[in-house]
C-alpha cells in the first residue's frame, strides 16, 4: 500500500449537509418545490451538473440551458457561504487519526473529490499541507462513477493505482475505486455501498490495520 486516494465529501468532512441544504434553497426560490431526503443519495460524489441533472428529472423539469448554468452558479454561491463557517472541528471523527497513521507508514495521500471546492474545504479544515496531492476535477473527462478522479489522484502521487487504496462514503465513488483498479474502502450502510471491498459503518469505525490486512489479503 503505496497511496491512499480521499474522497472529501462525507469521508473527510460532513459537507453533504451543507450541499444539500443548497441545493433544497435554490429548488424552493425558484420553482417552491421542496426535495425529499432519499435524493441525497444521488446527489453525492456526483458532479454539480451531474446533481442538478438528477434533481431536475426527479422534479420532471426541463431548463433552458442558461437557467441550467446560472442555477449551479446559484447552488454554489449558497454553498460557499455556507462554507465559511467550516473549521477543523468540521473534520469528521477518526479522520485525523487516519490521516497520521498514513503519513507514519509512508503512504502518500492524494484527494479525489468531485469537488471543485476541494481546495478551499481542505484549507478551511487546515488539512492543505497534509496532503501530496489534490487532483483536479475539472480536469477530467468524466466524473465518479468513471474512475478518472481516482487515476488522476493516484497519478498524482506517481503510484500505481493498484497499489493505492480509495475511500468513499458514495455508490458512484465505490464503482469509481474498483473500476481504477485500487481496493475500495466504503463508510457507510451495507445495503448501499456492497460493492466496497471493505466497508466501516462511519469514519470513527476507520483503522488503519484493517485497511492494512485487507491490503495484503
Ligand atoms: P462542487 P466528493 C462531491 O464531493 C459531493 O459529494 C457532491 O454532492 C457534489 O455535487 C460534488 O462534490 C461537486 O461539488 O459543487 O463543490 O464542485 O464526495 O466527491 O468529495
Ligand atoms: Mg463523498
Amino acid at each position: 500500500m503505496k497511496g491512499v486516494l480521499f474522497d472529501l465529501d462525507g469521508v473527510i468532512a460532513d459537507t453533504s449537509v451543507y450541499h444539500f441544504q443548497a441545493w433544497r434553497k435554490l429548488i424552493k426560490d425558484h420553482f417552491n418545490r421542496d426535495l425529499p431526503d432519499e435524493l441525497e443519495k444521488q446527489t453525492k460524489g456526483v458532479s454539480r451538473k451531474d446533481s442538478l441533472t438528477a434533481i431536475l428529472n426527479y422534479l420532471d423539469i426541463k431548463v433552458s440551458d442558461a437557467d441550467f448554468q446560472e442555477m449551479t452558479d446559484e447552488k454554489n454561491k449558497v454553498f460557499r457561504e455556507l462554507l465559511a463557517s467550516l473549521t477543523p472541528q468540521n473534520i469528521l471523527p477518526g479522520i485525523s487519526d487516519l490521516i497520521s497513521q498514513f503519513k507514519q507508514h509512508d503512504v502518500k495521500l492524494s484527494l479525489a473529490s468531485a469537488s471543485l471546492n476541494g481546495p478551499y474545504i481542505l484549507e478551511k479544515l487546515q488539512l492543505n499541507s497534509v496532503f501530496d496531492a489534490i487532483a483536479d476535477p475539472s480536469k477530467v473527462a468524466a466524473g465518479k462513477p468513471a474512475p478518472d478522479i481516482f487515476l488522476a489522484a493516484a497519478s498524482a502521487i506517481n503510484v500505481d493505482p493498484k497499489d493505492c487504496v480509495g475511500i468513499e462514503d458514495s455508490i458512484a465513488g465505490i464503482k469509481a475505486i474498483n473500476k481504477a483498479g485500487a481496493l475500495s474502502v466504503g463508510v457507510g450502510a451495507k445495503n448501499e455501498l456492497s460493492e466496497a471491498k471493505l466497508l466501516f459503518p462511519d469514519t470513527s469505525a476507520l483503522n488503519y490495520d484493517q485497511i492494512e490486512s485487507a491490503w495484503e489479503e
